[in-house]
């Protein structure tokens, strides 16, 4: 039975007054099963898209305590990402530097379909692009832009060995792009596919595949007997370019296309891929922790008429958004947004299907497979809007539902629902720690809610987005946490904390710090000047800044501070802010140099001072610049290193 949208309301209600209907005792063991005491580490790192804010979070689990922010795609002050020298070039694009994008889907890197705890992928939504995030540093190590597509939404999606990243477009656009009228011209879509280093992770655009004008939405790589094959979900297939709410609900179904991503690779081989080249933007970390950035421009496309048997459309009901794959590989499971069943489709059967040329016509090259012949049950009773599939260790997978606000649990075998449990309120997508992987950890679910309206006190009108924990051990779920969220957490990831927690580096070793404005000691300090360019060389050590006295900077100036942290030891950062500096400020790890650029704008003396308490005397890690008028005869000097200032 579909649970009434109004016992849904009422249920909602009695929760946000704090009379929720659950007895006492259920509560305090709740909160027993999410306490962990102080000190005491969490069970799992769970990573969740920040959203609009172009983030990941790093949260701990069952606790929903906030461990961390990684900066990814956009500027983000508290660590001076994309403001410092050195991280800059990582948000370099083909359309120039872009300080803001939206991240959508964490993934980690998979070796035999399980998570291994190397990096950490994520894409960008708006300008599409994929990036690697180190997990022993929990920073953005790569970053690289997807051409000829527009809304990377589908993506990154790893394949079972982190072979691949795909990107598919979401929004249809003319591939290649050009100038048409909108509501004539030829729109095209592209699934791309961007290969990874196995040992560095370092990514390369390998191939894209150009496919009809339809909105690719979510994407799942196979696993075990699928491994080899990725299936995105596609929506709008009507084409419509107004009014899509109304326009791309057209049809009863859309389609998962079926990618066969070993017969792709076969096919680039025996030059089958044309030449196409659009502009895109490679950014990485080089020598010296310092981002680097290169302009790319070719690319091989692969029209599916040249390579038969690497696409085929699966008719799925109605705008499918998720396109799940089963940890044994052989389910393909939909989530049409506006469909009433959950469709579940089986790989043994797609393959069939094509042996057995079971289609219902084509379109630009792609057969489209008979649905009977691709789909081996429909879920009854889903609730209203089923959008992400995940699962469990024990054979049951888990949808989340829009419209219904709810999570449904359904026996992969059975293809029933076995329970269901409001969310508060609309959930995205859902978690389950290893629910995409081989063999699913299987403990906990988190929901992914977008609306906290009446759960937590009002901030205005923006509320926060949340997080609701359930225990998924027994055969009911049961809810035990609410946490708040920051930006918009679309998917997440989840791996147990032993993976990664002796992993983690505590600090950047000075002796192998490579930037060029490294400066070792406290004996190298330096001022230099180059014409109107000030390199200043300035170490920082509890709890001073050397040089902390600077003459002779003229108006008009641009001022290089390159700022080393002497410190060795874990969780010492300095911060570095400069009274009128435009740009930023800098936090520098132990063992890292770090630069911003001042340019002083009228005569003076400008205070300097570390912005992280970082001992006792914090408070006095503070210095001076003396800036002059232009063409002012006051010598430049320092004190500390050769400098003569005393
Ligand atoms: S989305 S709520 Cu992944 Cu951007 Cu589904
Ligand atoms: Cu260094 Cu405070």
């Amino acid at each position: 039975m579909r649970t009434p949208l109004l016992a849904l309301l009422a249920a909602a209600l009695s929760f946000a007054c704090g009379k929720s209907s659950a007895p006492l005792g259920a509560a305090s063991d709740a909160a027993a099963r999410v306490y962990i005491a102080p000190g005491q580490y969490d069970e799992l790192y769970a990573f969740m898209s920040g959203g609009f804010s172009g983030n990941v979070t790093v949260y701990g689990l069952p606790s929903g305590r906030l461990l961390q922010q990684i900066p990814v795609f956009s500027q983000y002050p508290e660590k001076g990402y994309g403001y410092s020298e050195q991280s800059k070039a990582l948000l370099n694009t083909s359309y120039g530097f872009i300080p803001w994008d939206d991240v959508h889907h964490p993934q980690l890197s998979m070796t035999d379909g399980m998570a291994d705890g190397r990096w950490l992928f994520v894409n960008g939504n708006n300008t599409p692009r994929i990036a690697r995030l180190d997990l022993t540093r929990f920073e953005t190590e790569e970053i690289i832009e997807i051409p000829n597509a527009a809304g990377g939404h589908g993506s990154p999606y790893l394949t079972q060995n982190s072979e691949y990243a795909v990107s598919a477009t979401r929004f249809a656009v003319p591939t290649p792009q050009a100038d048409v009228p909108i509501k004539t011209g030829k729109f095209g879509g592209m699934l791309s596919f961007v290969k990874l280093d196995s040992v560095s992770g370092h990514m390369s655009l390998a191939f894209q595949i150009l496919v009809p004008g339809y909105d690719y939405d979510l994407a799942r790589a196979g696993k075990g007997p699928s491994h080899g094959w990725s299936f995105f979900s596609t929506y709008n297939t009507e084409e419509a370019k107004t009014l899509l709410e109304m326009n791309a609900s057209q049809k009863d179904k859309d389609y998962i296309a079926a990618v066969n991503w070993k017969q792709a690779e076969a096919c680039v081989a025996e030059g089958k891929g044309k030449a196409w080249s659009t502009p895109y933007a490679h950014n990485w970390i080089g020598e010296g922790g310092v981002a680097k950035s290169e302009m790319l421009r070719s690319q091989k496309v692969i029209l599916p008429v040249d390579c038969p048997g690497i696409v085929y459309f699966i008719p799925t009901p109605k705008s499918p958004h998720g396109a799940d794959v089963d940890p044994t590989g052989e389910y393909i499971v939909g989530g049409g947004k506006l469909a009433t069943v959950i469709p579940v489709h089986s790989f043994t059967k797609l393959l069939k299907a094509i042996a057995d040329r079971a289609y219902d016509g084509e379109v630009g090259g792609i057969p489209v497979l008979k649905y009977e012949a691709v789909n081996v049950c429909e879920v009854q009773n889903p609730g209203l809007g089923p959008l992400h599939t995940e699962f469990d260790d024990k054979g049951f997978a888990y949808t989340s539902v829009f419209i219904s606000s709810e999570v449904v649990k359904w026996s992969i075998k059975e293809c029933k629902v076995v329970d269901r449990v409001p969310t508060y309120y609309s959930i995205g997508h859902l978690m389950i720690p290893g629910g995409d992987t081989r063999k699913p950890y299987g403990k906990y679910m988190l929901a992914l809610n977008k609306i906290t309206k009446d759960r937590y006190l009002p901030t205005g009108p923006e509320l926060t987005q949340s997080g609701q924990l359930y225990d998924i051990s027994g055969d009911k779920m049961k809810l035990l946490l609410d946490f708040p969220m920051t930006g918009e957490p679309h998917y997440a990831q989840a791996l147990p904390a032993a993976v990664l927690k002796d992993k983690s580096q505590k600090a950047y070793v000075l002796a192998e710090n490579k930037d060029p404005y490294v400066t070792r000691s406290e004996k190298d300090v330096k001022v230099a000047r180059q014409g109107t360019k000030v390199h200043v060389s300035m170490t920082a050590i509890r709890s001073h800044f050397l040089p902390d006295n600077i003459e002779g900077i003229q108006v008009g100036d641009s001022v290089f501070f390159h700022v080393t942290n002497l410190e060795q030891d874990w969780d010492v950062p300095h911060g570095f802010a400069m009274m009128g500096a435009g740009n930023s400020e800098l936090l520098i790890m132990p063992g890292q140099t770090r630069t911003l650029v001042w340019v002083p704008q009228r005569p003076g003396i400008y205070p300097f001072y570390c912005t992280d308490f970082c001992s006792a005397l914090h408070q006095e890690m503070q210095g001076y610049m003396r800036v002059s008028a232009k063409g002012s005869s006051v010598p430049l000097v320092w004190n500390g290193g050769a400098g003569t200032l005393k």
